[in-house]
């Protein structure tokens, strides 16, 4: 077992970052980006048997082809976008050891993958993909409930942002490691991700969430960090640090994924999109080994959202 060093163990937790070169062989991400190439391939048959594109583009390559797709049907960028897909490679890299070392250095023994993993196809100039500074535990819904129980904060206070996000400070923390992987060498131009280094120790960013003309004061000093990647590196950050995604200035699509982890202990993020306990020792028998497990999960609760009436 790998995991972290303590000199990068102490760098995320002092800067909320860590970059991990080389993590992986340059070669090894390569079944996964095959994946995602024949899936463009079967939109691009689809679109184009329903008549929504011009060509097949067969011609073009990992980083254009779906680009020209969503230019000709702009629908198409939800088929690939943030986890709507999940092949074989896809399930393998969620549960590659060499993430599930570093979690549980960070989590403890118990880990489960979230289902958010985020595939990123980063169009140049497609607003769509663009972030401004954030960090991402402001999505959590149940946490926000928690805290709406705990604390007494009205449902309809949700308006008052400030006081919204101090009760998240306030609440006790979920570790949730995020690991974000590019699958096209990213630099500033391509829209790299920057990062707040220690930001995290300053939350919430925001009085207002998205909003970045209302950060709190202690930001104010902290300088962001570019941070230009190779394919095989992995950024290791905290759920609290701050980070951004400039525009893409290129002519080809940023591809990334980024995928977050919890302590399986714990309740989990969200239900509306299952993940699944990828390491445990107190349930060894609950862990979910291969692509078909966990696509199971995931088939029986979208067939739960569309047969029960419930909302969640
Ligand atoms: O990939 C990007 O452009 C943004 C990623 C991001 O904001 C995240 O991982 O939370």
């Amino acid at each position: 077992m790998s995991g972290l060093t303590s000199e990068q163990k102490q760098q995320y937790d002092e800067l909320g970052y860590v970059l991990l070169k080389g993590l992986f062989d340059a070669g090894e991400l390569q079944p996964l980006i095959d994946e995602l190439d024949t899936e463009i391939d079967r939109i691009a048959r689809a679109y184009h048997a329903d008549g929504l594109t011009e060509s097949l583009y067969a011609d073009e390559g990992f980083e254009t082809r779906f680009m020209r797709i969503v230019k000709d049907a702009e629908q198409a960028y939800r088929e690939m976008v943030d986890s709507k897909f999940l092949g074989p490679e896809v399930f393998r890299l969620l549960s590659h050891p060499a993430f599930l070392d570093i979690v549980e250095d960070i989590v403890g023994p118990e880990v489960h993958c979230q289902g958010r993993h985020r595939l990123r196809p980063k169009l140049p100039n497609f607003g769509v993909a663009d972030f401004r500074w954030h960090e991402d535990t402001e999505y959590a819904t149940q946490r926000v409930t928690y805290v709406q129980q705990q604390y007494g904060l009205d449902r309809t206070a949700s308006k008052t942002g400030g006081k919204f996000m101090s009760r998240i400070v306030a609440a006790p923390r979920m570790p949730e490691p995020n690991f974000w992987v590019p699958l096209v060498p990213v630099d500033e131009r391509n829209g790299c991700l920057h990062v707040l280094p220690g930001g995290h120790l300053h939350t919430p960013p925001y009085e207002e969430q998205w909003e970045p003309n209302t950060y709190v004061d202690e930001l104010n000093d902290l300088e962001p960090l570019v941070v230009p990647m190779e394919v095989g590196d992995a950024l290791l950050m905290h759920q609290h640090v701050p980070h951004v995604s400039p525009p893409n200035r290129t002519n080809a699509i940023r591809w990334s994924i980024d995928i977050r982890y919890q302590d399986g202990s714990r309740p989990v993020k969200s239900v509306r999109e299952p993940g699944f306990l990828a390491r445990s020792v107190e349930r060894p028998q609950d862990v979910v080994t291969d692509y078909e497990g966990y696509k199971r999960i995931r088939d029986a609760v979208a067939e739960f959202r569309a047969t029960s009436g419930i909302r969640f």
